[in-house]
C-alpha cells in the first residue's frame, strides 16, 4: 500500500523543512508531495533541497497562484498518477500534528474518507485566538446549514482520502478553487455514498508565519458554499463523477441499502409540504387508473412501501429493489403479492401483466432504457403503462423546505416534456402524456 502525504505550502518557511523531517522520522513508509504556490519567501528553495536529500520527497512549483483547492487539485492528481492508494492532506504549519497521521492511516481501513476533527469528543484547539475560533464556527455552521452536512468540522484539512474515492471524481469539476474545497470534497463523498468518519485531533495555532486567511478567502468561502448549496438544491449531482457505470452501481445500492421512506406514512399523516404533492399524485393516479387500468393483472413496478399497490386489484403484484419497502408494503397491500427484484431485470415470464403501474420511478435511472424495456417485456400485447415522474419546475427548487423528503439521493431527474416523450416512444404507443399535481409531475398512459 502506497501513502503520499499531500501538503499546499504558501510562504511557510519558517515550518515546512522541519515537518517533511518529521513525518519523514516517523518510518510510516510513506512519501510527500509540497505543492508550492510560487511563495515569495523561501519556501520553494527549502522544499528543493529537501527533494534532493530524501527520494521519498516531491515537489509541484505552480508558476500562477490560484488558491488552496486549486493547488490540491493538482497535488491529488499528481498522486495518483504516482499510484497512491491513501492520500493525507495536511497544513504545513504544525497545526496538524505529524504524530496522528498513523492514526488516520489506520482508520482508513474502515472508511474512504477520514476527518481529523476538532469538534469530536477528544478533539479541540489550542493556541488559537477568538476571532478564529469564531470564524471556523461560523464557516462550519454555514456550510453545515446549507449543504445538510452531518460531519462536524467539515473545514479541517487534515484528512486521508482512499484512492478509489479520489480516482471516482473529475478533479477538475470541483468548483471550490480556496479553503471551501474541503468542504465540497465531503459534500461529492456524501452525494456518491462513501463512508466518511471523524477522528478527533488537537489542531494549534500556527506559531510561525501568517495564516492565509483573510477577507478575501472568506468572501471567496462564502460565495463557493452559496454556489454549492444551489447546485445541490438543483440536485445537479451526477456531475460528481467521472465513471457513469460506478454511478449506476451506487445508485442502485442506495435505493437497496440505504434508502428508508414511507410514502403511505407520509400521504396518510400530515408530515409536512410533501403531504400536499403525495396525496395530490395519489388521488391524479388513482383517477388514471380507473379510466385506463386494464385487467386484473396488476404489476406496481417500485411499489415502494405500497401507496398505490393497496389501491389496485387484489390479485396485484408489487416489486421494489428494497427490502425495507417490501416488509412495510406486506403490511399496507397484505392482499397483493409483493417481490423483492430489479427492474432492470424482472423475475417475471414474458406477457403476464395487463397494467403496469410506473409511479416516481424513472427519475432515480441514470438510464432508463433497460427498465422500460423490461416493463414492455412482461406487459401482455395491447396491455397498458399508467405512470408519472417529476416535471422540470421552478417548486422543486423548494423541496429543502421538507424535513422528511430524501436528501441523499445520488440521482434524480426532473423530465422536460420532450424528454419524456422522446423516453418512452422507442417501447411504447403514448395515449395521454400531461402535467398535473400543480405542474411538479407529468402523468402518462401508454400502451404496448
Ligand atoms: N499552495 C497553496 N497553499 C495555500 C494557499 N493558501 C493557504 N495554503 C496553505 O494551506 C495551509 C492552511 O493555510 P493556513 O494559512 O495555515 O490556514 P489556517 O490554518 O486556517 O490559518 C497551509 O499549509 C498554507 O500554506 C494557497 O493559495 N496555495
Ligand atoms: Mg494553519
Amino acid at each position: 500500500m502506497k501513502s503520499i502525504i499531500v501538503i499546499p505550502t504558501l510562504n511557510e518557511e519558517g515550518d515546512i523543512g522541519r515537518l517533511v523531517k518529521e513525518i519523514l522520522k516517523l518510518n510510516l513508509g510513506v512519501s510527500v508531495l509540497v505543492i508550492d504556490d510560487n511563495s515569495t519567501d523561501r519556501t520553494g528553495e527549502i522544499v528543493d533541497s529537501l527533494m534532493q536529500q530524501y527520494s521519498e520527497v516531491k515537489v509541484i512549483h505552480k508558476k500562477e497562484r490560484k488558491g488552496l483547492g486549486a493547488a490540491y487539485i493538482e497535488g491529488l492528481k499528481y498522486v495518483l498518477n504516482l499510484g497512491a492508494d491513501r492520500i493525507i492532506t495536511m497544513d504545513a504549519d504544525f497545526s496538524h500534528d505529524p504524530k496522528d497521521i498513523s492514526r488516520l492511516l489506520k482508520e482508513s481501513e474502515k472508511y474512504d474518507v477520514v476527518v481529523g476533527s476538532r469538534y469530536v469528543q477528544g478533539g479541540g484547539t489550542v493556541h488559537w485566538e477568538l476571532w478564529r475560533k469564531l470564524l471556523s464556527w461560523g464557516g462550519i455552521n454555514i456550510a453545515k446549514l446549507l449543504l445538510g452536512l452531518k460531519i462536524k468540522d467539515c473545514t479541517s484539512g487534515f484528512r486521508c482520502y482512499k484512492r478509489k474515492f479520489l480516482e471516482s471524481l473529475r478533479l477538475d469539476k470541483i468548483a471550490s478553487q480556496g479553503y471551501a474545497f474541503q468542504v465540497e470534497m465531503l459534500v461529492r463523498a456524501r452525494n456518491q455514498g462513501f463512508s466518511i468518519s471523524e477522528t478527533p485531533i488537537i489542531f494549534k495555532g500556527r506559531e510561525k508565519g501568517e495564516s492565509k486567511v483573510n477577507f478575501r478567502e472568506i468572501l471567496k468561502f462564502t460565495k463557493s458554499i452559496l454556489k454549492l448549496a444551489f447546485h445541490s438544491l438543483r440536485g445537479d449531482k451526477q456531475n460528481d463523477v467521472y465513471y457513469i457505470d460506478e454511478l449506476q452501481k451506487r445508485n442502485k445500492n442506495y435505493y437497496r441499502y440505504i434508502e428508508n421512506y414511507d410514502w403511505v406514512e407520509v400521504t396518510e399523516k400530515m408530515k409536512g409540504l410533501e403531504t400536499f404533492f403525495h396525496r395530490a399524485r395519489l388521488g391524479e393516479i388513482r383517477k388514471l387508473i380507473k379510466q385506463f387500468g386494464r385487467g386484473q393483472n396488476y404489476l406496481d413496478v417500485g411499489c415502494g412501501t405500497g401507496l398505490i399497490l393497496r389501491h389496485l386489484p387484489h390479485k396485484s403484484t408489487g416489486m421494489d429493489i428494497n427490502p425495507r419497502h417490501i416488509k412495510k408494503a406486506k403490511k399496507y397491500a397484505s392482499k397483493a403479492r409483493i417481490i423483492e427484484g430489479d427492474a432492470e431485470n424482472m423475475p417475471f415470464p414474458d406477457s403476464c401483466f395487463s397494467t403496469v403501474i410506473c409511479t416516481e420511478f424513472l427519475e432515480h435511472q441514470l438510464d432508463s432504457r433497460k427498465s422500460l424495456s423490461e416493463i414492455k417485456r412482461v406487459l401482455k400485447p395491447n396491455g397498458i403503462l399508467i405512470g408519472s415522474v417529476p416535471k422540470h419546475s421552478l417548486i422543486w427548487n423548494f423541496r429543502f423546505l421538507s424535513r422528511t423528503c430524501p436528501r441523499e439521493e445520488p440521482f434524480h431527474k426532473e423530465y422536460e416534456f420532450k424528454e419524456l416523450k422522446k423516453s418512452l416512444s422507442p417501447y411504447f404507443k403514448i395515449i395521454k402524456l400531461s402535467s398535473a399535481c400543480w405542474g411538479m409531475s407529468f402523468m402518462f398512459i401508454c400502451k404496448k
